[in-house]
């Protein structure tokens, strides 16, 4: 069998292995239930294996949508006492339990691309038709509760939120953050080494957070204004600006489309916010902190996807080009999500060093929109170069190439099938 066929081989049966029956897990074991980007990856890989199953993994998702638009992070489809914190600690009494944060919202993007590749055309516009005012709802649910004051840039009031849960740009904002006084029982650290996880410090502020938010019954106003933990995630509002594009993109479509001129005040807003997190020097952007009111000054690959976001000038994406280069010649295994040069990156722990196939991809494909073919395929080849590494692991030592965390990942395998096999 060719490298190719198997590597393609591998990735298909790990989605058939982490299929619950509708919804794929992102690992056995680590992660027993669907989470929200992970499911938008996962669909992109199940596209090349099986149309329907793809639209299904957004389907399930959907599942858990509360009433108001929000799609929360993880939907506990099933019970399971391999992690922790489960649908009791969240306390979020609903038929079907989720938590009660939500997560960088690809799921508009990833549809457009199920919508214009699928070659089923009957099932392409069913899916479409029925999935498409949730997804109108998901978005304005961003706007309506998460930007208050219309300043075009939403919040996040958990470092989950991110998806990027321990990156060391949180840090001074975590720190603000009580730790809980409540005993727990970490779960994570059953499958996986600790020097690959968050700390205690951290996971006891994670957690005062989740009681945080049921204590104010989940109230959006009361925690929007006293949350001890409030930023604005660079990466997360450019990957919502993107949707957002795709989403107005999509509504025409529709048999019958919707006005929304709603979404495209938001898209300028956003455009012009996000301009204001540029850094010169650095020739990338920035989070930023609410408490403190300034940008968060440390550079991660976060601050590289308003690439992807559609929001960057043509000035400014010559820069980042050769910033990126630069990061991805300091670690040959995919861009690490710290500057390896940095005195805070760690090669091995998570988001403070670690290089992650999906970012690898959003990046890529900011990059060739804005014309920089050449590094785009770079950054490809290296992805691709990893997987034959290393195989299909959560995230990679940017240095050795070696896989960490969760074996037989979903989502790496997905964005795999998806990109380059
Ligand atoms: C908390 C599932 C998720 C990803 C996140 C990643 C990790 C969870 C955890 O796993 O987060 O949501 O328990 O560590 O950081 O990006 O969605 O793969």
């Amino acid at each position: 069998m060719s490298q190719s066929v198997n590597l393609t081989h591998q990735a298909v049966e790990i989605l058939r292995k982490n299929d619950m029956g509708g919804y794929t897990v992102p690992t056995l074991g680590l992660y027993p239930f669907q989470w929200n980007w992970d499911a938008g990856i996962t669909a992109l890989g199940w596209l090349s294996i099986d149309e329907n199953r793809a639209w299904v993994e957004l389907e399930k998702l959907f599942e858990g949508q509360w009433e108001n638009g929000m799609v929360p992070h993880v939907i506990f489809h099933q019970e399971s006492d391999d992690y922790f914190p489960g649908p009791e600690q969240w306390g979020v009494n609903r038929a079907l339990p989720t938590t009660s944060i939500s997560q960088p919202p690809l799921l508009a993007t990833v549809m457009k691309i199920l919508y214009e590749e699928g070659k089923d055309r009957q099932l392409a516009q069913n899916k479409l038709e029925l999935l498409f005012p949730k997804l109108l709802a998901y978005h304005r649910w961003w706007y309506k509760e998460r930007d208050l004051h219309s300043t075009g840039l939403v919040s996040s009031f958990h470092p989950w939120e991110s998806g990027m849960d321990n990156s060391a740009a949180w840090d001074e904002a975590l720190a603000r953050v009580p730790q809980t006084e409540q005993a727990y029982e970490r779960r994570d650290l059953n499958h996986v080494d600790s020097d690959q996880r968050p700390l205690k410090e951290q996971y006891d502020r994670y957690i005062y957070l989740v009681n945080f938010f049921k204590e104010n019954a989940f109230d959006y106003e009361l925690i929007f204004n006293h949350c001890p933990y409030h930023t604005q995630d660079i990466s997360l509002n450019a990957i919502l600006q993107r949707g957002t594009i795709d989403l107005v993109a999509l509504n025409q479509k529709l048999s019958q489309p919707y006005d929304l001129p709603d979404l495209e005040v938001e898209i300028e807003r956003t455009r012009q916010a996000i301009a204001s997190l540029w850094h010169e020097e650095k020739g990338l952007f920035l989070n930023r902190d609410q408490h403190s009111g300034q940008a968060i000054d440390f550079a991660t690959t976060a601050g590289m996807l308003p690439l992807y976001g559609r929001s960057v000038s043509a000035e400014q994406a010559s820069k980042m080009a050769i910033v990126i280069a630069e990061w991805l010649e300091a670690g040959k295994y995919g861009l690490a999500s710290v500057h390896p040069a940095s005195e805070k990156f760690d090669a091995k722990r998570y988001w403070r060093g670690p290089s992650w196939l999906h970012i690898n991809w959003m990046i890529a494909d900011g990059l060739h929109f804005y014309g920089h073919d050449e590094l785009a395929e770079r950054l490809r080849i290296r992805s691709r170069e990893i997987i034959e590494t290393a195989g299909y692991w959560e995230y990679f030592d940017p240095i050795t190439g070696e896989g960490c965390g969760g074996p037989d990942f979903s989502w790496t395998a997905a964005i795999a099938l998806y990109w380059f096999l």
